[in-house]
């Protein structure tokens, strides 16, 4: 089983099922190995790891099925009893994971083909949270996970004496320019994750004692090590990235700031301050996209509202989601097998306690492919709708893949796929669908204003996707400890993303639980690298279909080169390191963040006009 995202269990489990699926070891020299075992290898075989990969494959197919719909259930009807199956099945994984990556410890020094290497490491890797092989461990670890999951999912707050969900506190803070609304929302928000903290910290002794069996420093090392480097050049790597792009979000933030300065006063937002994170339309500060009509460029076209297409269209979630597919299917995609419509949750139940957060799931990667969405018709989700069909088209292209290699290229990859899809989402697709009148396209002049409307989600979440899984590195290192959990959040928050809390912190917050991958254990950094390979794969199809205008004017909607070429790529699943797979697609093996710098260059300059007279930074 694989799903994007989702709960804590599912993430115990990291390999996937395939009930029934013959299991593969495409080696071709495999019994040449088995004559030529090296010396250090003569109590292990090159076939007694061969043996021990397709059991291990099998044992895995059957138990991720079971977890995935165990998991399902639970993440669909948060109940008592939910839970306490979801915390049973994800120990079993827990159990499992553990155990094979333990054995696999002994054929560490034999010499493998380089196929069965790769999944002796990946097997490693199966888990981002490895219990430790001790009696009692697993079990504690998967209630304590499961519970995590639980509380953020059915996480409520008092506001005006009614007690309050986050989809409703999400509303408020998209809309509401009341300054002391806001804080109450923001504040009141953040009480949910409170109790979370004590079991956070036991949950990091937990998995940081079982990724030092499997050799690891602590569990940064372990997600460090998944992207076919060494995890000292991942994190080099990312600072790379994020050096790129840092320019253009710094003329962004100093641009936004001045207009909420404008529209709230000195008082509220003052100029040489980080900005207060409860103004800028999003319960995290990690998009601003609901705050664009404070920033839009002054004199310039209007662009496109996607909300407001999508409801003077009668748009619902259900026609989103098929309007979505078939972006998929004109690039030459096998449309979504009936299934997935009758199983997916794409509305929000009135009856019963779910996880909103959305996610696309991969129930027997096979063919029972589902999404979980509380789906509002706006842009947003119209964008997320995509997000997550990308997840499904990329788990259905690698499901002839053997089971160690159902999987993105690396994490970033099965994020980025259905981001870069929503980039084609330009106007003049949107006639072709028939949201908007040839005679509503907007001209060059709206340029500015569709960039601003973009960069307002894209550039403003950079710096967050950067720094939610460095704050996770600082804990998982002790470099960061309980008592300073929040401070340490905040200085992170601050440095990147040149935010602040509306008011001083309580004593007690734990403010990183109040985003659902923290209480979710679901790894982030994944988010960061997506923003910047959308943009490259963006680039990529662009170039490959010959699109002379600016990036952000190109569509690739209906183009089964592009479609062929993509899928070239999605299908090799995780079988070979992720620079093979971009290489496949893009021609480069590098990732590279001159696509988005690209894409956005002509709001860059207006920013940097804008700011001219403007002290920028804080
Ligand atoms: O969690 C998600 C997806 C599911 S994989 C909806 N995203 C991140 C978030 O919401 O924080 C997509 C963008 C970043
Ligand atoms: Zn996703």
């Amino acid at each position: 089983m694989k799903l994007f995202l989702s709960s804590a269990v599912s993430v115990l489990a990291l390999t996937i099922a395939g009930c029934g699926n013959s299991v593969e070891v495409p080696s071709d020299n495999v019994d040449k190995m088995v004559e030529a075992a090296s010396p250090s290898s003569d109590q292990v075989t090159v076939q007694d790891a061969k043996e021990f990969l397709e059991n291990a494959e099998q044992e895995k197919s059957v138990l991720n099925e079971y977890q995935a719909r165990v998991d399902w259930v639970n993440n669909n009807f948060i109940t008592e009893d939910t839970n306490w199956l979801a915390a049973k099945a994800s120990e079993q994984a827990s159990l499992l994971d553990t155990r094979l990556a333990n054995e696999a410890k002994q054929f560490n020094d034999l010499s493998l083909p380089e196929d069965m290497r790769r999944k002796m490491d990946g097997l490693k890797r199966a888990s981002n949270f490895p219990a430790p092989e001790r009696q009692g461990a697993a079990k504690e670890l998967s209630e304590i996970m499961t519970g995590l999951n639980a509380a953020y999912g059915t996480g409520k707050f008092e506001y005006k004496g009614e007690m309050i969900t986050l989809t409703e506190a999400s509303d408020i803070i998209a809309e509401s320019d009341d300054p002391e609304e806001l804080k109450a929302i923001w504040e009141g928000w953040r009480t949910i994750s409170v109790p979370m903290k004590d079991d956070y910290a036991r949950m990091v002794e937990i998995v940081n004692e079982g990724s030092q069996e499997l050799g690891y420093a602590d569990a940064g090392a372990l997600w460090r090590g998944g992207y076919d480097m060494d995890a000292d050049e991942f994190i080099a790597e990312t600072n790379r990235l994020w050096e790129q792009v840092k320019p253009l979000y710094d003329q962004l933030h100093c641009n936004v700031r001045a207009e909420l300065n404008e529209k709230y006063g000195n008082e509220v937002v003052p100029l040489d301050e980080p900005i207060r994170a409860d103004l800028l339309g999003n319960m995290w500060a990690q998009q601003w996209g609901n705050v664009y009509e404070t920033v839009a460029p002054e004199g310039a076209a209007e662009g496109v509202d996607t909300t407001k297409l999508l409801e003077d269209n009668d748009y619902d979630a259900l026609k989103m989601v098929q309007t979505a597919e078939k972006f998929f299917t004109s690039m030459g995609f096998e449309p979504l097998p009936e299934t997935f419509y009758e199983r997916s949750l794409i509305t929000k139940p009135e009856d019963r306690e779910v996880v909103c957060h959305a996610s696309a799931w991969d129930i027997d990667e096979k063919d029972d492919i589902r999404i979980k969405m509380c789906t509002k018709v706006n842009g947003e989700d119209f964008s997320t709708v995509h997000h997550e069909l990308g997840h499904n088209f990329y788990q259905r292209a690698y499901k002839n893949q053997p089971v160690f290699y159902r999987n993105g290229a690396n994490d970033g990859f099965h994020e980025a796929i259905g981001d870069m899809v929503a980039l084609s989402i330009t106007p003049e697709y949107l006639v072709k669908i028939g949201l908007l009148d040839e005679s509503e396209v907007p001209g060059e002049d709206a340029d500015l204003a569709l960039l601003m409307r973009q960069a307002m989600d894209k550039v403003a979440f950079v710096p967050f996707g950067l720094m939610v899984d460095q704050w996770r590195w600082k804990v998982f290192s002790g470099e960061l400890t309980p008592a300073n959990y929040n401070e340490g959040w905040w200085e992170l928050r601050e440095e990147y993303q040149g935010v602040k809390p509306p008011a001083p912190r309580p004593a007690d917050a734990f403010d990183p639980g109040a985003k659902y991958h923290i209480p979710g254990n679901t790894p982030y950094m994944r988010y960061f690298l997506a923003h910047i390979l959308q943009f490259q794969f963006h680039k990529a199809a662009c170039d490959a279909v010959g699109f002379e205008g600016p990036l952000h004017r190109c569509s690739v909607y209906g183009n089964q080169e592009v479609g062929e070429k993509f899928n070239a790529m999605l299908e090799m699943g995780a079988s070979k390191p992720w620079p093979d797979a971009l290489e496949a697609f893009t021609g480069s093996r590098e990732m590279d963040g001159s696509a988005i710098l690209e894409y956005f260059e002509p709001l860059q300059s207006y920013l940097e006009e804008q700011n001219e007279n403007r002290t920028c930074g804080w």
